[in-house]
């Protein structure tokens, strides 16, 4: 295991510079796939520049009552906000995808949560970055590793290593369902998708297209 390296900065306050910032989206309730495209174009603009999205998985739930699988993606993104307002962007990307909580780890249209900004550490009662339990959820680990393969955990390891250490996967990719970045600034379509594993260098342009429909497909 890699001990941590993290910047014990506040998180109250603005990074010197635009770090990076993994994000992860899930969705088990209502239109998925539509749910997850909201949150993507509610969590770009306002000091989020988002720069990949990886490509849609099928997961199991874990944890929680009996309950619905999930669709989950991880979007990269830069950003100089403090983690505090990231937190609080995520929690607009919820409440544009109309989540309601109900119980912990329950059924949600819409769950962000934060993974990682860059190699920041926080253990605060409602912020705790890296995510405490990402290392051990391959709902969060097989689309980072799609969208980045050479991804670290702070703290943990590779998240190829942390993927395949697991002792069953429970996420199957799904090519059909794709989610594109948004538009840069704006108002186009967002997530009616490019390719999955889209990215971009940050700062540049738009991409756009069109999610398929919901039907199995095997998945890595
Ligand atoms: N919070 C603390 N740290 C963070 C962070 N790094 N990012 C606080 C986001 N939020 C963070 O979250 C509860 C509180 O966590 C927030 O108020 C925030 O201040 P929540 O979204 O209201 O509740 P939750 O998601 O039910 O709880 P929790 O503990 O965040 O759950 P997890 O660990 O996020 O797991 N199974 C599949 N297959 N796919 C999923 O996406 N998601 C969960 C939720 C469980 N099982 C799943 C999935
Ligand atoms: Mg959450």
């Amino acid at each position: 295991m890699i001990a941590p390296a993290g910047d014990s900065v506040s998180p109250w306050a603005a990074a010197s510079r635009p770090r990076p910032v993994v994000l992860a989206l899930g969705s088990n309730l209502g239109d998925r796939i539509a749910n997850l495209r909201l949150g993507i174009e509610a969590l770009e603009g306002g000091a989020i520049a988002l720069t990949a999205v990886s490509g849609v998985f099928e997961t199991t739930p874990v944890g929680g009552p009996e309950q619905d699988n999930y669709l989950n993606v991880v979007v990269l993104a830069v950003s100089s906000l403090p983690a505090r307002q990231v937190l609080e962007r995520c929690a607009a990307a919820e409440s544009a995808a109309g989540r309601v909580r109900t119980v912990r780890w329950g059924p949600r249209t819409l769950d962000v949560d934060i993974i990682t900004c860059d190699d920041e550490t926080y253990d605060e009662p409602d912020l705790t970055v890296p995510h405490p339990r990402a290392h051990e959820r391959a709902f969060v680990l097989a689309p980072w590793l799609d969208v980045e393969p050479s991804a670290v955990l702070p703290g943990q390891g590779r998240v190829a290593d942390l993927l395949a250490a697991l002792p069953a996967a429970g996420a199957w990719r799904r090519p059909d369902l794709r989610l594109a970045l948004p538009a840069r600034g704006g108002s186009g379509p967002a997530g009616s998708g490019a390719q999955a594993g889209n990215s971009l260098p940050a700062g540049g342009a738009a991409a756009g297209g069109a999610a398929g429909t919901e039907g199995a497909a095997p998945c890595t």
